[in-house]
């Protein structure tokens, strides 16, 4: 029998964050448990990690490169893998230039800084991320109007906590866990939840604003009419504080709640007393979810809800939304090398001058790819990379996707598993999960800490991604460390800790410090919080933020409501499945077997529909099939689908990819994405309904 051995490490099952202690025997995991001294989990797993066992000795899991060949997929070493990689990517340089390789990942997964640092050095700036429709647009949203992301302080004991379109029990989204809210929420908070759907939060909730998916941007231009017509507002901040206040306060006072009632069908008087609630009680958290960046309303959005914590003081202020001090490490952005990539290459970026905020955050969005690849305009992509991504699953119109990914001239991927989208691929390199690396994990974060991920095991040939980036890097001449350890020192230098010393500590937290701006004002063009966007106005772009309608919906696309009666809500996360993956662990599939379509029971009744029968969904741009569940916490004209799904369990190159994949009906039409970000409308499209004759 061996001996047990227990390693302190960090979860990234999600975004991850949360501190476990993993259990080895014999050099195999054995189990993971929670660490009580976690700053971030205080002890606390969910299912996703708990099933890792599962995940890491699963019998699918793909532990050595492949190479695909006349006939499939053919095991083969490091060295030829790599090699093939390089061999391609210089063909492609030498004939088309550097910007004909996109490299892509998918979601936060603490390897961009070398991701970033390969396709930097490579020369490329087409970097295809989930970031324009995912967090990097919040970021880049608020680094124009107030210089960094406010994070919602839930240390600094918030008396009002405004849940906008997040439920963090379920999806413990990027800086802070659920946990953490749940203990601000506990200690007495009063609690406002703006969703479509009546969750967990809402029925807690003292005020619950069942709004009209996607239009959030006028239900906070509700809000901030309330806030300025009763002058609820701090007027010291505002005077001295918001770049155009004037110009902005009149655009706001031109609002009427009644028509902000007719647009997100919330009623005006329950608009008027959370927005008083939310003035009114200090300090106040406001935390923003994922679908108030999916939708083309992405960055204005953003900004109005920036103007809310800015006009109620709660900007940077304890308990309210804080600018939270990075400990002493280099950032992604340093690591990265931004710098090496010419000028002359980067005004190449795909979409570059027409999507100018996702190209000042470095990114391209996945519809100027698939145009490139598909129409070879406005020039080709040849090859690409892509680490820890499922975009046939993932991104919008997933049909157009799939068509690009299979017509790339070569295409590698990092993953643990074959996935439809890495079944496209010439070269699949198998990565080491979070146990099997070592990191400064949650770098990439904005709540002040970096945490330690020390290797628990080694899996056959699996290497962990930031190796994987080193060794393809160095083969092509560029310039990192020998070592991954190395590069860590590197990264940790300003804190004058090696990668040793730091694993032993486990973490480490920035000072913290709020109202910054009082010395400092803030890191905007004008020093001020631009409500009124200096840099918006310079893209030649409206510098006040507004709503705009969603492109597709009742009200703007009336011929098509006949034949799609429906708004489709696209993409509620469920506890145990992390986007696409996760759908071949037993323990965890066991617990949501289906891909599950939420409905009105009187809209199921309309259509014959019982509970749990299969039915089609179908949009313009195509139709798949969910299992129907009844649901009266939503509006009867909404329907609320799943998102990630295919199906491991067929055995064919497809694996199911585009039997229940809901996002064969999202659409990416450049008509109706963000005009400077290019989110993608997720949560609000049009759909019908009709029951599966096959059930
Ligand atoms: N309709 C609709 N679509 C959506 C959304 C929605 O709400 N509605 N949400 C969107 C959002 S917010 C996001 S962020 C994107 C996410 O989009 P993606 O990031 O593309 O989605 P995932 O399914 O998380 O990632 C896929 C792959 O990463 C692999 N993986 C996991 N960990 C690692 C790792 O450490 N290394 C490597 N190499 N591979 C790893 C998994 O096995 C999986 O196959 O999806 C978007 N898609
Ligand atoms: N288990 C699990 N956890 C995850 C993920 C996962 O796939 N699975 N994905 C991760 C990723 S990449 C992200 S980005 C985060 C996202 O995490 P969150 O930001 O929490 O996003 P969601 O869970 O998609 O939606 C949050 C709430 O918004 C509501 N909502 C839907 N449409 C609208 C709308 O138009 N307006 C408003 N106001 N509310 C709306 C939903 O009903 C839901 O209750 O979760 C992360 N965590
Ligand atoms: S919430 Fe995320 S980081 Fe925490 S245990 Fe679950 S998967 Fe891991
Ligand atoms: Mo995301």
């Amino acid at each position: 029998m061996g001996e047990l051995k227990k390693v302190r490490t960090t979860c990234r099952s999600c975004h991850g964050g949360c501190g476990v202690i993993a259990h080895v025997k014999d050099g195999r995991l054995v189990k993971v448990e929670g660490d009580p001294e976690s700053p971030i989990s205080h002890g606390t797993l969910c299912s996703k990690c708990l099933a890792m066992t599962q995940l890491v000795y699963h019998p699918d899991r793909i532990l050595h490169p492949m190479k695909k060949g006349r006939s499939g997929w053919e095991r083969i070493g490091w060295d030829e893998a790599l090699d093939t990689v390089i061999e391609k990517f210089n063909q492609v340089i030498d004939e088309f230039g550097a910007e004909s390789i996109v490299i892509g990942q998918g979601t936060g997964r603490d390897y961009e800084s070398h991701l970033y640092r390969f396709a930097n050095q490579l020369g490329t700036p087409n970097v295809l991320t989930a970031g324009h429709m995912c967090y990097v647009s919040r970021v880049g949203a608020t680094l124009i109007t107030c210089g960094n992301l406010p994070v919602a302080d839930w240390g600094g004991r918030p008396q009002c906590i405004v849940m906008w379109g997040c439920n963090p029990q379920w999806t413990n989204p990027d800086e802070h866990k659920g946990v953490d809210f749940w203990r601000a929420y506990k200690q007495g908070a009063k609690l406002i939840v703006i969703d479509p759907r009546r969750g967990f939060l809402a029925k807690k909730a003292d005020l619950w604003l069942q709004l009209r998916p996607g239009t959030d941007g006028a239900l906070a231009l509700g809000f901030l009419r309330v806030i300025i017509e009763e002058d609820l507002f701090d007027q010291e901040f505002t005077a001295n504080h918001v770049n155009g206040w004037e110009v902005f306060r009149q655009m706001v006072m031109d609002q009427t709640l009644d028509r902000i009632e007719e647009i997100t069908w919330v009623n005006k008087d329950l608009i008027r007393r959370a927005a008083r609630l939310y003035a009114q009680t200090k300090p106040a958290a406001l935390q923003w979810g994922v679908p108030t960046e999916q939708t083309n309303n992405c960055t204005d959005c953003t900004r109005l809800l920036t103007g809310l914590m800015a006009l109620t003081g709660n900007l940077d202020a304890p308990g309210g939304n804080a600018f939270f001090v990075p400990p002493p490490v280099r950032s992604v952005s340093a690591f990265s090398r931004h710098k090496d990539l010419s000028a002359e290459q980067r005004q190449k970026r795909l979409g570059g001058d027409q999507y100018k905020l996702a190209s000042r955050v470095a990114m391209i969005s996945p519809k100027a790819a698939w145009d490139a690849i598909l129409t070879g305009e406005p020039y080709p992509l040849k090859a690409g990379l892509l680490c820890g991504t499922n975009p046939v699953i993932t991104r919008a119109k997933a049909g157009e996707a799939y068509a690009a990914l299979k017509k790339l001239g070569f295409l590698a991927v990092i993953d643990f598993f074959l996935t439809p989208t890495a079944e496209l691929a010439d070269v699949f390199l198998p990565a080491g999960t979070w146990l099997e690396q070592n990191h400064v994990a949650d770098n990439w974060k904005r709540h002040g800490y970096v945490l330690a991920r020390q290797k628990a095991v080694e899996v056959e040939e699996c290497w962990q991604d930031h190796k994987i980036f080193m060794e393809l890097g160095k083969r092509m001449g560029q310039e990192w460390w020998d070592t991954v350890e190395d590069a860590l020192d590197y990264l940790l230098e300003p804190s004058g800790l090696t990668w040793e010393e730091f694993k032993e500590k486990g973490w480490l937290k920035g000072e913290q410090k709020y109202y910054k701006y009082k010395e400092n004002g803030f890191s905007t063009p004008t020093g001020k919080v631009e409500l009124y966007s200096t840099v918006l106005e310079k893209w030649g772009h409206d510098p006040l933020p507004k709503y705009t309608e969603v492109p597709e919906s009742p009200v703007s696309s009336p011929e098509l409501i006949e034949k799609y009666p429906y708004i489709l809500n696209a993409g509620l996360r469920t506890p145990t499945f992390f986007h696409s993956a996760n759908r071949q662990i037993p323990w965890l599939r066991e617990i949501r077997p289906d891909p599950i379509v939420e409905i009105h029971p009187d809209t199921a009744q309309k259509h014959g529909v019982q509970d749990g029968d299969w039915i089609h969904i179908e949009s313009p741009r195509g139709r798949i099939k969910q299992r129907a569940k009844l649901n009266d916490g939503i509006d009867p004209r909404v329907i609320v689908a799943e998102h990630g799904w295919w199906f491991p369990e067929i055995k064919d190159e497809g694996h199911g990819w585009d039997v229940s994949n809901i996002n064969i009906l999202t659409d990416n039409d450049p008509r109706t994405l963000d005009p400077v970000m290019a989110s993608t409308n997720l949560r609000a499209c049009l759909c019908n309904i009709t029951p599966c004759r096959e059930q």
